[in-house]
């Protein structure tokens, strides 16, 4: 199917808890996120893209399909107040409360992980949320430094290289591998809902 926007979160209030599979986006502001997600439509305007990035604090969902996708809110934008940084980190405490299957952590091939970028991926190794690194922009590297990159953001990232996935909005790289990695996160959720309703079952007729 064609992916479609469903909803904006501004706040808790606003979040979903939807039953298919939930994949959220990370990154930094101006990292390549929109595009990447505009990339995994096939379409050019899905996810609105912007030369000026953190102007958008909201959850913005995406129906795929076979998962739901959330764009989360751009961090590491330094103008913004102290204020507004406060109801970001309290929007995605809420957001990570509910549960997600898998984060698309995006970070750029060009650039160490930055501090803001570190403290994500801690998060999501101290909530045990599976992630993926998915590193933009790998249009701007040749092949031999693109490897070289994609190995130095695995190793900031206390992960494998196998787990660093280099992508390019410009010339669609990576975006087969990107959904091979997302139809195994949709296929083990399956797995376990199904699993969980046999138990179920089993509960009922006193197994
Ligand atoms: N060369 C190149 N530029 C990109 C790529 N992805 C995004 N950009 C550029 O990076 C800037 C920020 O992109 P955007 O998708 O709005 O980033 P966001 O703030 O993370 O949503 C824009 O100027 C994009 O054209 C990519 O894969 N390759
Ligand atoms: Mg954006």
């Amino acid at each position: 199917m064609q992916a479609k926007f469903l909803t904006s979160a501004a706040d808790a209030r606003g979040l979903l808890a939807p039953e298919k599979p939930l994949i959220a986006v990370s990154g930094k502001s101006n990292v390549g996120k929109s595009s990447f997600i505009n990339l995994l439509a096939g379409q050019n305007r899905l996810a609105r893209t912007s030369a000026e990035p953190g102007r958008t604090r909201l959850v913005n969902y995406f129906d795929f399909g076979d998962f739901i996708l959330a764009d989360l809110p751009g961090y590491g934008y330094a103008r913004v107040s102290q204020a507004e940084k406060g109801r970001w980190a309290k929007l995605l405490d809420a957001f990570f409360a509910r549960g997600v299957s898998h984060v698309l952590a995006l970070a750029d091939i060009r650039h160490e992980p930055t501090a803001d970028d570190k403290l994500m991926i801690d998060f999501l190794y101290r909530t045990r949320t599976p992630f993926t690194v998915v590193a933009t922009k790998a249009d701007k590297l040749g092949k031999t430094r693109l490897k070289e990159a994609a190995r130095r953001i695995a190793a900031a990232c206390g992960t494998g290289e196998g787990n660093v996935i280099p992508v390019s909005a410009v010339n669609g790289r990576g975006k087969e591998e990107v959904f091979a990695r997302l139809a195994q996160v949709v296929a083990a959720a399956q797995n376990r809902a199904e699993s969980a309703g046999e138990a179920a079952e089993d509960a009922e007729d006193g197994e």
